[in-house]
């Protein structure tokens, strides 16, 4: 395995620490996204999100023209997000172990899976619909890789790009917690699980 590569004091870049788990971390996303279907969320601006996105957990990530927030309901189907798969709480797990930090928080109860089709982009934001920013979040990127900007903790500081590939968890808290990050357009690209498909999973302490 890669050494832990160090992007910030608590932030931690586990380079391909859930490669051999990926194929069933995507049949899972499938589970999932049968009872909780992709959708493009809309912001208070009134834009359609690129990014299609569902969750899993206790608690859901949403967007609509009243802001963003967690819900423990998908709207969609009204019936509670499908839980979060035991063996994705391990891994979450054993990151937060390989890390060396964050081993007296919370574990994940929300669990966002974004969907980026060749294109996609997220826009440099903060997460900061938690209640509780002491947890770190672990995101594991698989499928086709992209581009991360990673910044600081205003808008307008410079960001460096972190190449994220499939199988690559990343791990970030503490004082790296609110700063700004996105994900550059998404390039044409196929990967022999996901096609032309990137999906990733960000496990967060939302409640
Ligand atoms: C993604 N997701 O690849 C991105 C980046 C999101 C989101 O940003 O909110 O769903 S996952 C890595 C990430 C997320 C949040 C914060 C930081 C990294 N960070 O502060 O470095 O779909
Ligand atoms: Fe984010």
């Amino acid at each position: 395995l890669a050494e832990p590569l160090w992007i910030g004091t608590h932030a931690v870049l586990l380079r391909r620490f859930a490669l051999d788990l990926a194929d069933r971390l995507l049949d899972d996303i499938g589970q999932i996204a049968l009872a909780a279907p992709w959708r493009h969320m809309v912001t208070p601006g009134g834009q359609s999100m690129s990014v299609a996105t569902t969750s899993c957990g206790d608690l859901g990530w949403v967007s609509d023209a009243r802001g963003y927030r967690y819900v423990h309901d998908d709207p969609l189907s009204q019936q509670p997000w499908p839980p979060i798969p035991r063996h994705w709480l391990d891994l979450a797990a054993r990151a937060r172990l390989a890390s060396g930090l964050f081993t007296g928080c919370a574990p994940p109860d929300a669990c966002l899976i974004n969907r980026y089709a060749p294109g996609t982009r997220l826009s440099l934001h903060q997460d900061r619909d938690e209640r509780d920013f002491s947890a770190p979040i672990i995101s594991v990127s698989l499928g086709v890789p992209a581009r991360f900007m990673w910044g600081g903790l205003t808008r307008g500081e410079r960001h460096r790009t972190i190449p994220l590939e499939h199988g690559d968890v990343l791990l970030w808290g503490g004082e790296d917690r609110l700063r700004f990050h996105g994900v550059m357009p998404v390039a044409e690209g196929y990967h022999p699980r996901t096609e032309a498909f990137r999906y990733n999973i960000t496990m967060r302490r939302a409640g």
